[in-house]
């Protein structure tokens, strides 16, 4: 069923808001945009918290126990044979964080009482670790509760038969009854995104195995990197042989690139640092582009730097966070004025853009977080005003677009905002968490003592 956004002519003076940011907001930040006053802040977060509660009550009516709710069918949808209860775990730290101590209650009682991990069906190393173990450990690391860390723990032992491939890089899928493998042929995204998670276990429980095992994957990993210093988008796990040359920084390489930097600022541990630092500068050469439209990443063979691709999107937006916590705000800068041009083109950003032609190659929008996420570092690292004013035009926009009776959903197409049964768990863990941080006092969240592991887990260093 194509269903609409309503009022859409109603949401004029939004877009008048974003037409008198769109032009100039390609114009430096720190260009006296208008701050917002205190009270004006105080009210975007109240309507982002309210937008998350009726988040939260679509899945408790219509979806309860299960792991998302499909918001315009008012039913739910699990991603194996049994619910691993995706939208609870990932939303319970935001809950948290804003303070809704009821649905936060509700929400720990679902898990405590009912997620089990011993269930005879392989599942994805990479979703299971980023959602489930990463919003469990931020779970106990918050709340205090030891029932979390025992799921942790339960969970990353049963993943762990994953590494066991000849190169030490792990396979896709493991079941999580009988440790069997599946799904050789992988990416760096889901090969390097399991260090922040595993090593945190390892820390907080005091059992190496989990920080060896994901640090030998990525080591594994760096190391096939190109001559020139690039990763492609493929990569067999069981001979370390590239089966894809693309280069870039979007979905299926990203958060490769996120955790190095991560594992450095949160372990301490001087290999990762030595791999950011290289790996970055191999990006910053042969994948960043300035063009006429802006400042992008866009893809290159990883072999050659040869560009091949002019697209950069809705993932790919998370790098400004990443250059900006690495120190490097004069590029996160640039790449911010992108993303929000890239935003503004058609009221919500799209799934891909050709930064060339500034044509909507993918046209889907997926609840994303990634350029919140990108503003509220930003936001946070510099204190430039122009940030939150980016951010309520992008927030405004995403909640009136995706808003439904019951909770919120993708679009399946910006151009049109024509509607998709879909409303993912990071929508609660990410979007609306960096959405709600922006607007909120600093005093929210220790921004300098946290590192948010790439499903926006909040881990703390609260080991020596
Ligand atoms: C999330 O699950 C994580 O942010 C991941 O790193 C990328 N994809 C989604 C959000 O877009």
């Amino acid at each position: 069923m194509a269903v609409r956004a309503p009022g859409t002519r109603a949401f004029a003076a939004l877009a008048l808001a974003a037409a008198a940011l769109a032009p100039a907001a390609c114009a430096p930040p720190g260009g006296a945009p208008r701050p917002m006053t205190a009270g004006a802040a105080v009210r975007e977060a109240a309507a982002i918290k309210a937008a998350f509660v009726h988040a939260w009550d679509g899945y408790v009516r219509y979806a309860w126990g299960h792991d998302e709710l499909r918001p315009l069918t008012r039913g739910w949808r699990d991603w194996y044979p049994h619910s691993l209860l995706m939208t609870p775990v990932d939303g319970y730290d935001t809950m948290l964080l804003m303070g809704l101590t009821a649905q936060a209650d509700s929400a720990k009682r679902l898990i405590l009482d009912s997620l089990s991990f011993d269930r005879d069906f392989p599942v994805q190393v990479f979703e299971i670790t980023i959602r489930e173990l990463g919003g469990l450990l931020s779970a106990y690391q918050l709340d205090g509760d030891p029932r979390f860390l025992a799921l942790a723990r339960d969970l990353g032992t049963r993943l762990l038969p994953a590494f066991g491939s000849p190169t030490g890089m792990p396979y896709r899928f493991v079941n999580l009854e009988t440790g069997a493998v599946s799904g050789p042929v992988s990416n760096p995204a889901e090969v390097g995104t399991l260090m922040l998670e595993f090593g945190t276990l390892s820390k907080l429980t005091g059992d190496p195995r989990y920080y060896d095992a994901a640090k030998r994957a990525v080591v594994a990993l760096f190391a096939r990197r190109s001559p020139i210093g690039l990763v492609g988008s493929a990569i067999d796990v069981r001979t370390g042989a590239w089966t894809d040359p693309d280069s870039h920084i979007s979905g299926g390489i990203d958060s490769y690139y996120e955790y190095l930097l991560k594992s450095w600022l949160l372990f301490g541990d001087p290999d990762f640092e030595r791999m950011w630092d290289s790996s970055i500068a191999a990006v910053n050469r042969y994948l960043a582009d300035s063009e006429p439209t802006g400042f992008w990443y866009g893809h290159a063979d990883m072999n050659t730097g040869r560009r091949t691709l002019a697209d950069f999107g809705a993932l790919d937006a998370y790098f400004a966070a990443e250059l900006a916590k690495s120190g490097d705000t004069a590029r996160a800068a640039r790449l911010m004025r992108s993303i929000y041009r890239m935003w503004t083109l058609h009221g919500v950003e799209p799934e891909e853009l050709n930064y060339d032609s500034m044509r909507v190659v993918s046209p889907g929008y997926e609840l994303r977080p990634e350029a919140l996420e990108s503003d509220y570092y930003l936001y946070r690292i510099t204190g430039n005003p122009r940030y939150r004013a980016m951010a309520k035009v992008m927030v405004d926009s995403l909640l009136h677009y995706t808003r439904s009776a019951v909770g919120f959903t993708a679009l399946k197409s910006v151009l049109t905002k024509e509607r998709r049964d879909r409303m993912e768990s990071y929508f609660l863990a990410e979007t609306l968490k960096y959405a709600w941080l922006i607007f909120s006092p600093p005093a929210a969240l220790d921004f300098d003592r946290v590192i948010f592991n790439t499903e926006a887990h909040p881990l703390r260093r609260t080991w020596r």
